[in-house]
Parts: structure tokens; sequence; C-alpha cells
């Protein structure tokens, strides 16, 4: 069994209507759906400054800690499942989304492949990750042994709200 942490983000509004916020509960009641997932903790959820091209809506941000028995490009293919039954539709790279799905850490695994990248590569800059991950424990650990706490106290400045 390993332990992963996923990232949620949501700024727009699906065809049927469903908020930001609705996106994630609707995500989160996937995973937990899932024969080979446990949902173990759900973060705080953020309001957060859309960091990415042209004027964006906010978005809401949150994590959730996982058991899982999927390998991790496995647990990519559910995350992206998921993303695709929630309306997600790929344009441009940061730009405005329905639901992002992120794998941010998986055990203590170092991955660097074309289609997987774990920890994920911007993680430690990110204030709307790294708020959400310290709800789930300041103490987790990353392969690298940088701290948490004092990432998120480097980017102090990026405008989030817990909800
Ligand atoms: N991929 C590689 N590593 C991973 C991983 N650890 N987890 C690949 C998930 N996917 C990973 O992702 C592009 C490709 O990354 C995937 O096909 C997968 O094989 P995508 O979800 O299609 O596109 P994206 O999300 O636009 O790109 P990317 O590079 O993942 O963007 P980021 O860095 O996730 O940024 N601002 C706020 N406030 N809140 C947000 O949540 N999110 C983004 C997305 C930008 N600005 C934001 C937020
Ligand atoms: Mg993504």
């Amino acid at each position: 069994m390993a332990c992963a942490y996923i990232s949620l983000g949501s700024n727009l509004v699906d065809d049927a209507g469903t908020e930001p916020a609705t996106q994630l509960d609707h995500a989160i009641d996937s995973l937990s759906l899932h024969p080979d997932i446990t949902v173990v903790a759900t973060s705080h959820r953020y309001k957060t400054r859309a960091i990415g091209p042209g004027l964006q809506p906010d978005y809401i941000n949150a994590a959730v800690k996982l058991d899982t028995l999927l390998n991790p490009l496995s647990l990519l293919d559910c995350l992206q499942g998921i993303e695709r039954a929630q309306g997600r539709v790929r344009t441009i790279r940061w730009g405005a989304r329905t639901l992002d799905l992120d794998i941010l850490l998986y055990d203590l695994q170092v991955i660097d492949t074309e289609r997987l990248t774990v920890p994920h590569p911007r993680m430690c800059e990110r204030a709307f990750v790294l708020a959400p991950l310290v709800d789930l424990g300041a103490n987790i650990s990353l392969p690298s042994g940088e701290n948490l706490l004092s990432l998120l106290a480097n980017c102090s400045d990026q405008g989030i709200v817990k909800l």
C-alpha cells in the first residue's frame, strides 16, 4: 500500500452549471469509490488567485491524502479519467479548467518520465499547493528533505484565503 497526496483545483463552472467547489466534492467522491483507493484525509478549501495566462477566475484548491494499491501511472490514469468525466478540456497550458488533479507525492518516490513527474515539479513554490498539504500534516516528508512550513513561508505573498 502506498501513500499519495493529490492536489485538486477548479476555476470554471462546467456546462451543467456545477461550481468549482462542487467539482472538488465530486472528484473526492469518485476517488472514494475506487476499489483500490482509500481517501484518508481532506484539507481545507482555499480560494486562490490564478497563476497562469490572461485574466482567469480565482481557483478553489484543496488536497487529499490517499492510501492506494495503484502504481503511480495507474493512479495518473485514474485521475485523468475523473478529470475527463467532469468535463475537463485541455486547451492552453495553465488555462482555466473545470478540474485539475495532480499527483504531488507518492511515498518518497522520485519519478521523472514523459508522462509523470513526482514530486510535482512546481509544488514547492505554490501556496495553493503547500497550504492544503500542510493541513494534511506539517511534517509530511518530501524526497528532498525540505520542510513544508518553510516552503510555505516563502510564498506568503500569493493571495490565498482559507474558506
Ligand atoms: N504530469 C506530469 N507530472 C504530473 C503529476 N505529478 N500529476 C503530466 C499530474 N500530471 C502530471 O497536465 C499536463 C501533463 O502533465 C499531463 O498530461 C500529465 O501526463 P495537465 O493537467 O493536462 O495540464 P496543466 O495542469 O495545465 O499543466 P501542468 O503543467 O500540470 O500545470 P500545473 O503546474 O498543475 O498548473 N493557479 C491556482 N491558483 N490554482 C491552481 O490549481 N493550477 C495550474 C495548473 C495553474 N495555475 C493555478 C492552478
Ligand atoms: Mg495538471
